[in-house]
């Protein structure tokens, strides 16, 4: 009978446990689906000398429209396309604070490439990728491949 007892508690215990955890799940952010774009980010350049951001739709990028060469602010996790009119003039790349090609829109050189999980996609001027959390630990800036002076940084946050 105490034996018994004990038994049932136990498994009361555990059904709560199980009732605890369950909800905990429901209450946890779900996770982006990489196969939706968060934001377009559309470029627009100043002869030689800058890019701008003509416009961003959609939710998790920052930037002040019409300024050269401005910051953009993104967010891990989330999938961005940018759109890079005049691109084949002033091809986009991304890289690190070391300067280092993390993707390029050009001659497709850069590290971050061939990663599934950022699944790095160029047609025409439309560049597309996921910031993972690895790409987003690396990139810093981005830049025009044939005008180094058309540069801006990109912050990150979570
Ligand atoms: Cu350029």
């Amino acid at each position: 009978m105490k034996f018994r007892l004990n038994h049932n508690l136990l498994l009361l215990g555990l059904l709560m446990l199980t009732a605890l955890v369950s909800c905990k799940e429901e209450e946890e952010e779900p996770m982006p689906d990489p196969n939706v774009i968060a934001a377009t980010i559309t470029l627009e350049n100043v002869g030689a000398n800058a890019y701008v951001v003509a416009s961003i739709s959609g939710d998790g990028a920052t930037a002040i429209t019409g300024e050269q060469n401005v910051a953009i602010g993104l967010r891990t996790g989330m999938r961005y396309r940018f759109v890079n009119n005049g691109g084949s003039g002033h091809p986009l790349e991304f890289l690190s604070s070391s300067n280092a090609v993390l993707l390029a829109q050009n001659n497709q050189t850069g590290t971050f490439e061939n990663d599934d999980a950022v699944n790095f996609m160029v047609e025409g001027d439309n560049i597309t990728f996921t910031l993972t959390t690895a790409l987003a630990a690396e990139l810093a800036k981005y830049r025009c491949s044939f005008h180094p002076g058309m540069l801006g940084a990109i912050t990150i946050s979570n």
